[in-house]
């Protein structure tokens, strides 16, 4: 009898083992608890309480990034028009947010959309609501891991290729992985393509770390579900009540870090395996790397993509920059 399943969950394709445990999962969480400093993917904080979680955050006064962004979106649409090519297919990588998607789609008119997520369930809901919006806009949603090059549909193959991946997701990634993603963004789409690509900027400290630790303790609670989903899903038993959330600014490498850090010793399993944390020690759970003007444009020329014009919202917190697949100036 085979060990292995490949069940579905909701539409999302899982690997999963007999006792229906997803396999990448234990293996990450297990990897990571092992090494000195504890560390646990991201991609691990958004079952579907953490995404429920991630959308509340969004709303807090503190976190300011969505309303930013979104204020861009509003105030600069006649400019994206004016530079975006007419006529285009917007390929979102990511389901697509309610408000960011519909404000970018009114104002350039494209030809078609094609958001790319690995959530079967999310894209589709989205995808739905936004055809609702726009009725006369083909929407053609991917099923697909967007970290490797994705196949388009054929409706789009003639098209000109606008890439649109906002929210500054790009910031969770380590500079290694983003410039992979960047490069394979640039397979997926073309050599002729445009990327929309929003960067969240470095500023005062204070202001960074209270939108990643807000009053009402909603991020702390995102935080700390993923103790929990490890309690829930492998047969875990960290004391999460001996966990608490710490944001804090990494000024090398100008990101903020979220840990879980032990209040006191502690000792827990987790699928069978023994873990130990003395007091202070903590698990990472998220980077959300900052860019100034220059970071931000060297990524995207490490990443295979020529920066070609930046907006930001009035407070100076946030940045949208459309920037080319082609080589618009090669070196002397
Ligand atoms: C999804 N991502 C861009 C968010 C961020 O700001 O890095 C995730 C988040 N983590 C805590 N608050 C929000």
């Amino acid at each position: 009898m085979s060990t292995s399943s490949t069940a579905r969950q909701g539409l999302e394709l899982v690997d999963r083992d007999e006792s229906g445990v997803d396999r990448a999962f234990r293996a990450d969480v297990l990897k990571g608890l092992s090494q000195k400093q504890k560390a646990i993917p991201a991609r691990w904080l958004y079952d579907d309480a953490g995404s429920q979680l991630f959308e509340d955050i969004t709303k807090l006064p503190e976190y300011y990034p969505t309303r930013s962004e979104t204020e861009i979106l509003q105030d600069h649409g006649e400019e994206f028009a004016a530079a975006i090519a007419p006529g285009c297919a917007v390929v979102e990588f990511g389901s697509g947010s309610s408000v960011k998607t519909p404000l970018l789609l009114s104002a350039i008119a494209p030809a078609a959309y094609v958001p790319l997520d690995i959530s079967g369930d999310f894209l589709r809901a989205s995808a739905k609501q936004l055809s609702a919006k726009f009725p006369g806009l083909p929407v053609h949603p991917v099923e697909a891991d967007f970290m490797r090059k994705v196949s388009l549909p054929d409706q789009v193959t003639d098209l000109p290729k606008l890439g649109f991946f906002p929210g500054s997701t790009i910031g969770n990634m380590v500079a290694r992985t983003s410039v992979d993603l960047l490069r394979t963004m640039r397979d997926t789409l073309g050599d002729k393509a445009q990327l929309l690509i929003g960067m969240d900027l470095i500023k005062d400290a204070a202001v960074l770390t209270a939108a990643y630790d807000d009053a009402a303790g909603v991020t702390g609670e995102f935080n700390l579900n993923l103790a929990r989903r490890i309690n829930r899903e492998l047969d875990a038993t960290i004391p999460v009540d001996q966990l608490r959330h710490v944001a804090l600014w990494n000024d090398d490498f100008a990101r903020i870090e979220m840990h879980c850090e032990a209040l006191d010793d502690i000792e827990f399993t987790v699928a069978g395996q023994q873990f130990a944390m003395a007091k202070g020690d903590t698990i990472h759970t998220e980077n959300s790397h900052k860019f100034d003007r220059r970071s931000g444009n060297t990524l995207l020329l490490a990443g295979g993509w020529t920066p070609m014009q930046r907006w930001t919202d009035s407070q100076g917190r946030f940045s949208l920059i459309l920037a080319e697949a082609s080589i618009v100036r090669s070196a002397p």
